[in-house]
């Protein structure tokens, strides 16, 4: 069974959920909250954060590795252009929506102004 390591308000799960049903790939969710990591999740990522991966196959995490192996994995119903020059510029804008654009809109998407500090 393929299963996203992650929770859906994450747009980098969003990502690779996106990218799994694109391919119409089962999948199960199995829910894992940035702040409530569960103890031994550091065996799918490393860094403690979401999304992770797991199918048959391999152990992945990172949502654009992730997304490269289903690429490359399940090639019919592309995610990237087949064309050399313009997959690489839709990895610089993967690349550039997951750091810059997550930089600026992230938090006061995510976090209201008004929240209770602490
Ligand atoms: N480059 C990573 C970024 C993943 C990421 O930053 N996920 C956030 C949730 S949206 C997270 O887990 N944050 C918790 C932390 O940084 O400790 C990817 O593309 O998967």
């Amino acid at each position: 069974m393929t299963t996203v390591y992650g929770a859906p308000l994450s747009p980098f799960v969003r990502k690779v959920l996106m990218a799994l049903e694109i391919k119409n790939i089962a999948y199960e969710l199995e829910n894992v909250a940035p702040g409530a990591i569960p103890e031994g999740y550091d065996a799918l990522h490393p860094l403690r954060k979401i999304p992770s991966f797991k199918d048959d196959l391999i152990t992945l995490c990172d949502s654009s590795v992730i997304c490269d192996y289903l690429a490359n994995r399940y090639p019919s119903a592309s995610i990237y252009p087949k064309d050399i020059v313009l997959r690489a510029k839709a990895l610089w804008l993967e690349e550039y929506a997951d750091s810059k654009i997550i930089a600026v809109l992230g938090r006061p998407f995510f976090i209201s102004e008004s929240s209770p500090k602490g």
